[in-house]
């Protein structure tokens, strides 16, 4: 189907119960008829992640059963997990728990630990404890903002490079007021330091599209001095986060997101003052990201390895 190909606004699937409901043009759909466990039917696994392929972000109400350990098994049928985080411990092997008054990726836009060479496929977020108002989420398509590009832009992306590090400037990111409520600070987060060099635009490994990479974690471009590179990052970025190219959930307890973290960028908004807030993610490990012309990623410093657990496959 073509970008704005897309006449209705339910979609059935092979899988009897599961129905997929666009949520815009663009990106998003909530899938409805879903109890989300290690359980689930391989119709109903393949309904999920054909829905989360195409609509890149989807959502469930309803999940309140979910544990850690159901929430791992059911990530589990999308692919093997990768460890918790490269760098940030908050107490479990695979969950990262991001409980905070303002959440430490807050009001920034990011794509999952783009730092490593292996960034993560997907991340399944489930609503733990949800503030009375706002703490929702935005997510962009990043393979929409890609085709929507003027085709001298696209000359201009389809070779470049970019080099993400988890030790990039915070100082524009975060204020000291986010700082104090996350639950880990920022000497943790990089007290490993990792930088890959990416293609901007990556070839996604199931569909096909060309979808931008980018998101808070971008350094420089390679042969761009840092004034160059902040210039073009932005009107790069602006692309990615157009309204039109994004979709927004408020979150109620019980509900998971997932989303396809090699088309996606997404925020947390941190406009929930001093409430609790506590989402639970997990991920999925993902390949190396493969160019238009078929380079791979490069590590320039720190292994993920073990974040993506290729220790164990070694005995
Ligand atoms: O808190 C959220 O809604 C999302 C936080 C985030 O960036 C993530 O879970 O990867
Ligand atoms: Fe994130």
């Amino acid at each position: 189907m073509t970008l704005l190909d897309h006449p209705t606004a339910t979609d059935s699937t092979d899988a009897p119960d599961v129905t997929v409901h666009r949520l815009g043009s663009r990106i998003g759909a909530r899938i409805d008829g879903v109890r989300l466990s290690g359980d689930l039917s391989p119709a109903t696994v393949a309904a999920v992640r054909a829905a989360l392929l195409e609509h890149k972000v989807v959502f469930f109400r309803g999940q309140d059963h979910l544990d850690d350990d159901a929430q791992i098994a059911f990530g589990e049928l999308l692919g093997p997990l990768t460890t918790a985080h490269p760098t940030v411990s908050t107490g479990s092997a695979r969950v990262l728990a991001l409980k905070a008054t303002k959440g430490m990726a807050a009001n920034s836009w990011h794509t999952d630990v783009t730092f490593v060479d292996r960034i993560p496929a997907f991340s399944i977020l489930r609503g733990v404890t949800i503030p009375a108002y706002g703490g929702s989420t935005v997510w962009a398509n990043t393979a929409t903002a890609y085709a929507t590009l003027p085709p001298q832009l696209k000359a201009l992306v389809d070779d470049l490079w970019a080099v993400h590090t988890n030790d990039y400037d915070y100082a524009n990111h975060y204020t000291e007021e986010g700082d104090a409520n996350t639950q880990f600070s920022r000497a943790e987060f990089a007290s490993t330091v990792y930088q890959t060099e990416h293609p901007v635009v990556r070839i996604h490994p199931e569909t096909g599209e060309r979808a931008l990479l980018l998101g808070h974690f971008v350094k420089n471009f390679v042969g761009f001095n840092s004034k160059e590179s902040s210039a073009l990052f932005n009107l790069l970025q602006e692309r990615v986060t157009k309204l039109e190219n994004t979709v927004r959930w408020s979150w109620q307890e019980g509900d998971v997101a997932i989303w396809d973290n090699r088309a996606t960028q997404h925020y947390a908004v941190a406009d929930f003052d001093t409430q609790v807030r506590e989402v639970r993610r997990i991920t999925v490990q993902g390949p190396v990201p493969v160019s238009i012309a078929g380079r791979e990623s490069r590590v320039v410093q720190g292994s993920a390895d073990v974040y993506n657990r290729l220790d164990e496959l070694i005995s």
